[in-house]
């Protein structure tokens, strides 16, 4: 199938094998069959969860296969590939040979809209951001819709779109670097850079080409469209110069930006003062970096400053993230199970200034824990380790901190109750993935809030 002609490209009649049939590649699967493709649908698991999507495509005469991908998949015109499934991938080596274009599941969809996208990456403060701008971006003239890495497939909103047209649709799109590998012509209005630490290393090997995949959301941009990023960022800052769109940045430091700042308010580019600091809801420098990012892309697309401002005054945070579970004996407990690399339980330990009992724990996905060293003298007073990386934790901060190892969380939860005083703040902020004891990072963070919750008073 030739791809190169965005405007050409008509997968009716196509044979589109649809690798993976999670959340993102049951959307694609059924976008491609609205659009008159002819599906495969291919994916190794078989959990029920599969099993019903699968009964769900048959019944709308879709083929499929779980438990396996047989030779099947490769009798295609092109191969859709799921987040969660590898560049690296043999099955994708051996499409290859076969000369089968693969795209990834928000190019696919991106080929069938023509409303204008801005899209959000960065290595922490993706949900937070997207969820932001969708707020700021509801006016008579512009209608946000989330979708993306947050949970919504792109292409369950792009038939949705197909089957209800609306010209002031907006798409604002969360983007993982697994969405950017494998890229042909998706191209937001605007992308916005949150900021680039080191994740997903299990994956992606190296930090360049971690940055890499990041850095193909932009790669088909224009002079005409505009990346907001952060020139706090040293990384960021340099990665983009070379790129076309209009630089918009955002930063808690400098002054040549849309909406600078000194300690007490946040200006406009008019340098009147805009919003004050202790009217901004969500708690963290970082919070305030994530703000910025989105008032800068809403600005730009022209909505009005007093949606701005009042997103900003009132939006009250997003599940997970730095959540305040509850305070028993004066204790707050907080719930940041979304916090699976290291430079989000830093941000964490930021944002607190009474001691902290710190449960870190779960699944390492290739993290140095010394890089916390620095960040664990100033508060924190214990650190609970757990599950698959919790020896590992123990090995890298236990001489330094006062460090107990258990193994689950349960448990984890149970000896903060009996070691944390008064005063104290107990802080989930676990720096790992979930997948050693949980099936995602939100079952994660609803476990510890059943468990806090079943605490009793001392
Ligand atoms: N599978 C195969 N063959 C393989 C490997 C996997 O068939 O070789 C199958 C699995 O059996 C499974 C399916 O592929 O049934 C899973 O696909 P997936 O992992 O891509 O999951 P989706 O349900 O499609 O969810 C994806 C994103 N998942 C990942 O990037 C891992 C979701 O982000 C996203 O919300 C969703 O699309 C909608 O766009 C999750 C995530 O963890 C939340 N993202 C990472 C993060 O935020 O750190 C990047
Ligand atoms: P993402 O979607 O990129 O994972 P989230 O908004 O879900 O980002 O937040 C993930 C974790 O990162 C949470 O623990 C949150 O407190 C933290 N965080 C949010 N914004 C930032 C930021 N700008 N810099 C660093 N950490 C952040």
């Amino acid at each position: 199938m030739d791809l190169k002609d965005r405007n050409k490209i008509s997968i009716r009649g196509k044979k589109i094998s649809v690798i993976g049939l999670g959340k993102s590649g049951y959307a694609a699967t059924l976008l491609a069959h609205h659009l008159g493709g002819k599906v495969f649908a291919s994916d190794l698991g078989s959990t029920q969860e599969i099993l019903d999507r699968t009964n769900l495509l048959h019944q709308k005469g879709v083929q499929c296969e779980t438990g396996q991908h047989s030779d099947l998949i490769y009798d295609a015109d092109l191969f859709i590939v799921s987040p969660g499934i590898s560049k690296d991938a043999n099955i994708l080596s051996k499409a290859q040979d076969h000369n089968i274009p693969i795209v990834g599941e928000i190019e696919f969809a991106s080929w069938f809209t023509e409303a204008p996208i801005i899209a959000v990456t960065g290595s922490n403060g993706k949900t937070t951001t997207v969820h932001i701008l969708a707020a700021m971006c509801q006016s008579d003239s512009v209608n946000g819709e989330l979708a993306g890495n947050m949970g919504i497939p792109f292409s369950e909103k792009v038939i949705d779109e197909i089957k209800h047209p609306d010209p002031n649709r907006v798409y604002i799109l969360e983007i993982s670097s697994f969405q950017m590998e494998f890229i042909y012509h998706f191209k937001p209005k605007i992308g916005i850079f949150l900021n680039i630490s080191p994740d997903h290393l299990d994956r992606h090997r190296t930090m360049a080409e971690y940055v890499a995949m990041k850095l193909n959301m932009v790669q088909n941009q224009i002079s005409t469209d505009a990346v907001v990023y952060n020139s706090d960022d040293p990384q960021l800052a340099t990665s983009l110069n070379d790129y076309p769109g209009q630089k918009l940045p955002f930063s808690l430091l400098q002054s040549n930006v849309t909406f600078p700042l000194n300690a007490t308010k946040v200006y406009d580019a008019d340098g009147e003062p805009f919003i004050y600091m202790y009217e901004v809801a969500l708690p963290g420098k970082h919070n305030l970096a994530n703000m910025l990012a989105a008032a800068t892309a809403a600005n730009h697309i022209g909505i009005d400053k007093k949606n701005i401002a009042d997103v900003m005054k009132s939006f009250a945070g997003v599940e997970h993230r730095l959540e305040h579970v509850k305070k028993l004996n004066d204790i707050l407990y907080i719930n940041d199970s979304k916090a699976t690399n290291l430079e989000s339980v830093i941000v964490a330990l930021e944002s607190f200034d009474k001691p902290v009992v710190l449960i870190l724990g779960g699944r390492n996905k290739g993290a140095d824990f010394r890089l916390l060293l620095p960040h664990t003298k100033r508060h924190v007073k214990l650190i609970i380790s757990y599950g698959e990386a919790g020896g590992e934790i123990a090995a890298a901060l236990g001489d330094a901190v006062r460090l107990k190892r258990l193994t689950s969380l349960m448990d984890a939860v149970a000896t903060a109750h009996t070691l944390a005083s008064p005063g104290d703040i107990v802080l989930l902020s676990p720096g790992c993935a979930s997948f050693d004891q949980f099936s995602n990072f939100e079952e994660r963070g609803r476990q510890f809030k059943s468990w806090v919750d079943e605490l009793e008073v001392n």
